[in-house]
């Protein structure tokens, strides 16, 4: 089964120097990466052995992902928590110290300008962890218009997740049993080789692992190898976001399942707003008009054999009225059916619900699901 919409066409894409790599992009293209995604203007390397392979591995052992492209912009100064609240819904008054906040960002209308992670690196200094979009220059914007006191950039910062079942067992040959005191979502400094980074309890998998925010553009090789040698008989391996695995869990991801007229509320993230208390986020107002969506974000079980990837929207009918889209789908391979991730109109979005998926390979029986697969509860 092809595997990428550039094989699909028969193209290749040419390298360029706005096409930007990582401090392990050499390390991770070595390991074997066959194909590559574009986010943030950077290379992401996937497809290391079959998607099928990946998945399972992910799910079974541990893998060290190249996500350098999960770029960090940084706010710092006296304004710095004013413009990062003015962005999101999320009240940034209960972020601890040590906590990662998944937040929806949004414009004055409430649509979707990105879904990133915030860390406060410390004090009036924000990391935002950005999916791919220019979000950057919506923080400019505002400052330059308010003269804020803060400055905003994109400092030379790359994660590197370490995802699978065996993070845990890994993170301690490198780092010992302080990681063990990092709960989900909260960080510590670590030593990397002689500089203290971040190290957070997170990541792009419903497996469990880390993310480190490797900081500088030399010495990624270094640490790639440390951690490959130390976890050989953990049978580490390079990986990437597992389409499959994201899918199955419900993991979002920005401009496919997120689209920028979508409210935090369609996308299902209702839980990180808090509308009622003036924080200061500016579609505030639009959020609390929008805030009975018409429309959410749903899991959807597909019927039939593995469908072809997905490269648009697939629409979705109830007999021939639209009632939605699909915007993301996969084999869930543990669970033997396909996968997806559907934007469901209110009438049609019941668990049990029968639609109708107009997918590439023809249209086929779809059911709204109660909740995603590869969650526990
Ligand atoms: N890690 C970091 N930065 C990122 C991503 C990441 N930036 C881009 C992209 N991924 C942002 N999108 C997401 C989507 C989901 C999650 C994190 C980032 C996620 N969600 C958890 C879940 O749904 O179970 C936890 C959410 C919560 O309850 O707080 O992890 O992966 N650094």
């Amino acid at each position: 089964m092809g595997d990428t919409a550039v094989g699909d066409t028969g193209t290749t894409m040419p390298l360029t120097v706005r096409m930007r790599r990582s401090p392990f992009w050499a390390r991770s293209h070595a390991a074997g990466a066959k194909g590559y995604i574009v986010y943030n203007n950077m290379l992401l390397a996937t497809n290391f052995a079959s998607p099928e392979e990946d998945y399972r591995h992910l799910k079974a052992a541990v893998q060290v992902w190249d996500v350098g492209c999960e770029r960090q912009i940084e706010i710092a100064g006296p304004d710095a928590a004013r413009l990062v609240q003015m962005s999101t819904p999320r009240d940034l008054a209960k972020l601890r110290d040590d906590q990662c906040f998944y937040i929806p960002t949004v414009d004055r209308d409430g649509g979707m300008t990105n879904d990133p992670v915030l860390l406060r690196v410390d004090e009036d200094r924000y990391w935002i962890s950005i999916a791919s979009s220019d979000l950057m220059l919506f923080y400019k914007g505002i400052a330059a218009a308010l003269n804020l006191d803060v400055s905003i950039r994109e400092p030379d910062v790359a994660p590197l997740a370490i995802q699978g079942p065996k993070a845990d067992d890994l993170a301690r040959r490198i780092w010992g049993d302080q990681v063990l005191d990092i709960r989900f979502f909260r960080h510590r400094r670590v030593d990397v080789n002689g500089t203290a980074m971040i190290l957070a309890r997170s990541g792009y998998s419903v497996q469990g692992g880390y993310e480190l925010y490797f900081e500088g553009i030399d010495g990624g090789d270094v640490l790639w190898d440390q951690l490959m040698e130390a976890g050989r008989d953990l049978d580490v391996r390079a990986g990437s976001p597992c389409l499959a695995e994201r899918v199955e869990a419900g993991l979002l991801s920005y401009l496919s399942d997120i689209t920028r007229d979508m409210t935090p509320f369609e996308a299902g993230l209702g839980r990180m707003c808090d509308i009622d208390r003036d924080t200061g986020c500016l579609g505030l107002a639009a959020l609390r008009a929008r805030r009975a969506p018409q429309r959410q974000v749903r899991p959807v079980e597909i019927a039939g054999e593995p469908l072809p990837p997905q490269g648009t929207f697939w629409p979705v009918t109830a007999g021939e009225r639209p009632v939605g889209r699909i915007s993301s789908s996969a084999r869930a391979y543990d669970f033997g059916v396909n996968a997806s991730i559907g934007l469901i109109d209110r009438s049609h979005w019941d668990p049990g619900t029968a639609l109708t998926v107009h997918t590439s390979a023809g249209p086929r029986e779809g059911i709204v699901k109660e909740r995603f697969w590869g969650r526990k509860a």
